[in-house]
């Protein structure tokens, strides 16, 4: 996504990585937009920023659009710069493209936040209407990291692309539900409750908050392994719940971290290099002008190939 950035002189790498680590916030937004740019800057960058990464506890917060993710992420927010820890967020939007409308609404919401150093508000456009995490967004992860914050809170909407990418880009995975899923508890079973590393019923003030709690223990106590997996219910319009929730992220990154930052950022980078690949491909078959596409395309018309083996081909080279 190059083509209608507004020209603004290429900051140089070296030139950023000091302000960065400093947490000034023109950095940060500057090397975000770098890295949403793809440019030369941000792999520099970030290559820069190498031996200062992995600190940061990155936390993804997924669930179905209403259930109260972005009105959590604010009393996240709010919770840890109570003790003093520094919080950087990224919201993942699929409806932004089009609408805009949900992106400032979160920006209205995030507006407290706005004179505070210790806190960093982007929000990203993400991969189409599947909502997965582009490049762009699971690299500005490094660099928040880089930034030297606590934490970075990653919301996105939980759609089937974003629940896949948000398993291996993050620390800690929240599933958000509201009251009321009823079926739903269905379709959590196959998706997100394997992804999940917590599990919060937001919305605790509903009369039926605790009704889906049992319902969300039940599905988790059915599943083949077990994996200790909390249910949690969080009110996030007033902040109940959100000490224990706070709690049992902590605990879980105590346990990711374990984990050499090789490990972690190597499989982040797997993800960064698919979705990059995932994307050049896209962009040959929509260019219509790949030879090789339309010779493989031919062939396959013709019964002498297979899909798969017509995308091999086309990956080796
Ligand atoms: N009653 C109640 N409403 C909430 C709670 N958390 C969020 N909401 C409301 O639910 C709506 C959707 O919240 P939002 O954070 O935008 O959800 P998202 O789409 O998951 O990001 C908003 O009107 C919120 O004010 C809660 O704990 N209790
Ligand atoms: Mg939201």
């Amino acid at each position: 996504m190059t083509a209608d950035q507004p020209p603004l002189p290429a900051p140089d790498a070296d030139d950023l990585v000091v302000p960065l680590r400093a947490g000034e916030r023109l950095a940060i937004s500057r090397a975000l937009t770098e890295v949403e740019r793809q440019s030369l800057t941000a792999t520099r960058l970030i290559a820069a920023l190498v031996p200062y990464l992995g600190k940061a506890v990155i936390v993804g917060i997924t669930g179905p659009p209403g259930a109260g993710k972005s009105t959590l992420v604010n009393a996240l927010v709010r919770q840890v710069r109570a003790v003093g820890r520094r919080v950087g967020v990224l919201a993942v939007d699929p409806s932004s493209p089009v609408s805009g409308g949900a992106i400032l609404g979160d920006r209205i919401r995030m507006t407290a936040a706005l004179d505070d150093d210790g806190v960093f508000v982007r929000s990203l456009a993400s991969r189409g209407a599947l909502g997965g995490l582009s490049t762009a967004a699971i690299r500005s992860i490094d660099i928040l990291d880089g930034a030297g914050f606590d934490l970075v809170l990653v919301e996105t909407v939980g759609t089937g692309q974003s629940e896949i990418d948000i398993a291996d880009v993050t620390d800690v995975r929240l599933v958000l539900a509201a009251p009321g899923l009823g079926d739903d508890i269905q379709a959590m079973k196959s998706g997100l409750l394997e992804i999940a590393d917590i599990l919060v019923v937001n919305k605790g003030d509903r009369p039926d908050a605790e009704q889906t709690v049992q319902q969300l223990h039940g599905a988790v106590s059915l599943r083949a392994h077990n994996r200790p997996l909390p249910v949690l219910k969080t009110t996030a319009t007033t902040g109940a719940g959100l000490d224990a929730l706070m709690t049992a992220i902590d605990e879980r990154a105590k346990v990711a971290h374990r984990e050499p930052v090789a490990v972690r950022r190597r499989r982040r980078a797997r993800v960064v290099i698919a979705r990059a690949a995932g994307d050049l491909i896209t962009e040959r078959v929509r260019s219509g002008r790949d030879s090789k596409l339309a010779d493989l395309a031919d062939a396959l018309l013709a019964g002498h190939i297979d899909p798969r083996t017509a995308a091999e081909h086309l990956l080796s080279g």
